[in-house]
């Protein structure tokens, strides 16, 4: 789509640099480490070394003997103000410190205050915390089986670790259709915990101030105004109402999802500052991060999909065991303890589904957090293109063909899904086309047979995945009951420039740049000229935040309508100072004409001088809007991608020869920032397709609690992404947008791992949970007698 505005103006699909980087790149961000305030102390956080145990005494006596310690705080402590205890964001309970016992490894046990961070780790070291360890159950299978430990104890009532049942679509129509199929292809995929690891771990300062009775917390969270509201409920009966909580989210290093939840240690890091009347700063380590908080997946799925032998589907089902460790602080909408994983029937066609999720406790950290996927997105397409790809080696069909066959074809948008969505809109035969083309398909399944034919292993992976973004239309979608609109307010200056406030809060998105082109776009005034504001609730209009990539979605949308208010008032300006009709007024980016006679006309920046000099006689002055947006309706953008893997017979590794990612994301904002959007994202879905896990041994102890295990991907393991686009817009967004922040990161997994498999099909290998890891992979080629 060629751009409407100048490069001057700088609207929708111009390729702006980042008005936000300059300040990056020198290093003159400034995040939560960088704020100092007068008289600050610090705290550091004793840790369980036990995934289950009782605690029976904490001795502070030693630790406050400690040069610095200025205090130690406890659950017992916090007990007094009943603080003890917080609510999760899916209404469960979750400690802030423990009084009785501790439920996974690394849970927090007491706080340390002190005058520097040097001597708060002292200070931990000093507390002597004496514990009887109890019974863990780290397998969620075993969790569920009867006469399993009951580990919610705190529940009056509970008789087993069940957290929730929930499902969807048509059990009976769906079990009659498959038992009917002439061919059903079944697969169990767990997809393993894993964690954002964001270059920034977590961390606030708490500012309480006595005198004026108000508290301030600078702290890295995607949500600022959810987090006063939450703060207020749980802090109200202590006198913290909402009115003296000032939420402040500075730059943010890196979110993906990590960032949403309230972890304890911004609660006692609160308490710290009410207490002793001073700032706390708490700054995670490295080790805590990846060790304690929120984790992302641990999905067991397992899944059916019936087909004609044609290739024809006809139905899915799905049943999944979700481990969601010792409490439900899965960071989703309220009505959706499973996410959005109906999103799991995928790009295809399907007239009957239905899916099961079964939430477990284990004594694992909390969590289930969107990490770059809206709501278990990323599962539900890891199940649905790993199914697709199973079933066209069974039916001995491309896998580019199954596809064709399946898709919902253009024309049937809107489309109403067995799962109950309503796809916006889609053409995903022209993605996939379009990938095919540029890889080459029809040479490379050449190359493969003729390799295949001398005993290399090369494989072609493909993935057409459905994204479901943008949440959400209020009547569905809240958080805590706060419905989950999103705001912008913006106020044009009288010398033509803006300032516009938005209830997200970007963590390296771009948002200073791409909702400036917004603004840009809807009014004319430069995208330079506008500054954005967003994650102090003291000034910004209440939303939401950013999350599931709804940004664009939904607070986008808010920014142009917010801005089309303020275009409404100044043509009323336009005529009054041109003295003629409203209706004989046309738009153009940046001005007002009067029809026929376009030498007559007004710059915006013309109407916003007047709108505080010259406005017209009982017309309020000023030239400022602000809209809270509800969506009509999610944003579906989708994708194709296709992997070509070479594995190594030698050592098992998977090396990535090539990688075409086809993304459509509707009429695009800024498309530099969104190939950097598609590139960091397909380097985040590569990662847990041959990298990265966080699992724990039988005694709950972690495995992978640091770089060393866990392994991030570097330069070095990346491949070179070849982006292209398609653009199908939304329908309902006012800009035509879809959201893009997560779908690389969706779509990877599941071609990677089909590219693999298909590199091993004719060995009689069906399936390899990610990570694919050499071992894996190693092992395999020995049992199949093929290693070099
Ligand atoms: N765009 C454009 N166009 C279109 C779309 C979009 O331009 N069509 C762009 C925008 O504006 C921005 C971006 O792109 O800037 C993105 O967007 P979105 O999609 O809307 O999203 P957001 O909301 O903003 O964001 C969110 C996301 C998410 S969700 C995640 S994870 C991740 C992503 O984002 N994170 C991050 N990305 C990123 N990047 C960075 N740098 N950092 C970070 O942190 Mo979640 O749920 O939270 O898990």
């Amino acid at each position: 789509m060629a751009p409407r505005t100048s490069p001057e103006i700088s609207g929708m699909g111009h390729s702006m640099k980042r008005k936000e980087d300059p300040r990056f790149l020198r290093g003159q961000g400034r995040y939560v480490d960088d704020i100092v305030l007068p008289g600050m102390v610090f705290m550091d956080i004793v840790r369980s070394p036990f995934a289950h145990a009782k605690i029976t005494k904490i001795d502070t006596a030693r630790a406050l003997k400690v040069p610095g310690v200025l205090a130690v705080i406890t659950g017992e402590t916090l007990a007094k103000f009943n603080l003890h205890w917080m609510p999760t964001l899916m209404s469960d309970t979750q400690m802030v410190l423990p009084t009785e016992k501790v439920m996974y490894q690394a849970q927090e046990v007491a706080a340390v205050i002190a005058t520097d961070r040097y001597a708060a780790a002292d200070g931990v070291e000093a507390v002597e915390v004496s514990y009887d360890p109890l019974p863990v159950l780290v397998d969620p299978f075993k969790a569920l089986e009867p006469g399993a430990p009951v580990l919610r104890t705190d529940k009056k009532g509970k008789t087993d670790n069940r957290i929730f049942h929930w499902e969807a679509g048509d059990r009976q129509g769906t079990d009659a259709e498959l038992a009917g199929s002439e061919v059903v292809v079944k697969q169990d995929l767990y997809i393993p915990r894993i964690h954002v690891s964001s270059i920034e771990t977590c961390g606030c300062v708490a500012d309480f101030d006595r005198a004026q009775g108000k508290l301030t917390v600078y702290m890295t969270t995607q949500a600022p105004h959810a987090i006063r509201t939450v703060f207020a409920l749980v802090a109200g009966h202590v006198g913290l109402s909402e009115e003296r909580i000032r939420i402040v989210s500075p730059d943010i290093g890196g979110g993906f999802g990590g960032k949403v939840p309230v972890y304890p240690g911004y609660v006692i890091a609160v308490a710290a500052s009410v207490v002793l009347g001073k700032p706390v700063k708490w700054i995670e380590d490295r080790m805590e991060n990846l060790q304690a908080d929120s984790f992302a997946r641990d999905y067991h799925i397992s899944a059916e999909l019936g087909a004609k032998r044609d290739g024809t589907m006809t139905a899915l089902r799905i049943k999944t065991i979700a481990d969601h460790g010792y409490t439900d602080a899965a960071a989703n909408p309220s009505k959706f303890p499973a996410g959005l994983f109906s999103i799991c029937t995928g790009s295809y066609q399907l007239g009957h589904a239905f899916a099961e999720v079964d939430g477990v406790y284990t004594n694992k950290p909390p969590g289930g957090i969107a990490y770059r996927c809206s709501f278990r997105v990323t599962e539900a397409v890891h199940a649905i293109e790993r199914l697709t790809d199973i079933l066209a080696h069974e039916l001995g069909m491309d896998p580019a063909e199954l596809r064709f066959k399946n898709f919902i074809p253009p024309e049937s948008f809107p489309y109403h899904s067995a799962l109950g969505w309503d796809y916006d809109s889609g053409n995903y035969a022209a993605a996939l086309r379009k990938a095919m083309d540029r890889i080459g398909y029809a040479e490379l399944r050449k190359e493969q047979a003729e390799k295949r034919a001398r005993g290399e292993l090369m494989g072609i992976g493909i993935s057409s995945f459905t994204e479901i973004v943008g949440a959400g239309p209020s009547k569905q979608f809240d958080i805590l009951g706060i419905k989950m609109f999103d705001s912008c307010e913006i106020r044009v200056h009288p010398t033509g420039k803006a300032i516009a406030r938005f209830g997200t809060k970007s963590q390296g998105q771009g948002h200073e740049t791409t909702y400036a082109q917004i603004v840009a776009e809807e009014l004319g005034i430069p995208a330079a000229h506008v500054q954005v504001e967003e994650g102090d609730t003291d000034t910004a209009p209440y939303g939401l935040g950013t999350y599931a990539s709804r940004s664009t979605p939904v607070a986008g949308a808010a920014g142009a309508v917010a801005a089309r208010k303020i275009r409404d008032k100044a043509r009323k300006i336009a005529a009054h100072l041109l003295e003629v009709a409203e209706e004989d007024l046309v738009w153009e980016p940046g001005k007002f004409s009067v029809k026929g006679a376009p030498q007559r006309s007004k710059t915006i920046q013309d109407i916003a001088l007047a709108a505080y000099t010259n406005h017209p006689q009982g017309m309020e002055a000023g030239l400022e809007a602000v809209s809270y947006y509800d969506p009509p309706n999610l944003t579906f953008p989708f994708g194709s991608y296709i992997c070509v893997v070479d594995l190594d017979r030698g050592t098992g590794e998977v090396k990535i020869r090539r990688f075409v990612a086809v993304d459509d994301c509707g009429n695009i904002i800024n498309p530099m920032i969104v190939d950097g959007q598609i590139h960091g994202g397909l380097t985040m879905g590569m990662a847990p397709a041959l990298l990265e896990e966080i699992s724990y041994d039988e005694d709950g102890n972690i495995q992978g609690g640091s770089f060393m295990d866990y392994l991030l991907p570097t330069a070095m393991e990346t491949p070179s992404w070849e982006t292209d686009k398609t653009v199908t817009p939304s329908p309902h967004h006012p800009l035509g947008a879809k959201g893009v922040g997560e779908s690389a990161t969706v779509g990877a997994p599941p071609a990677i791992a089909n590219a693999v498999v298909d590199a091993l099909w004719h060995l009689g290998v069906r399936n390899i949970d990610i990570p694919i890891t050499p071992e894996k992979v190693w092992r395999i080629l020995h049992e199949k007698g093929v290693a070099e």
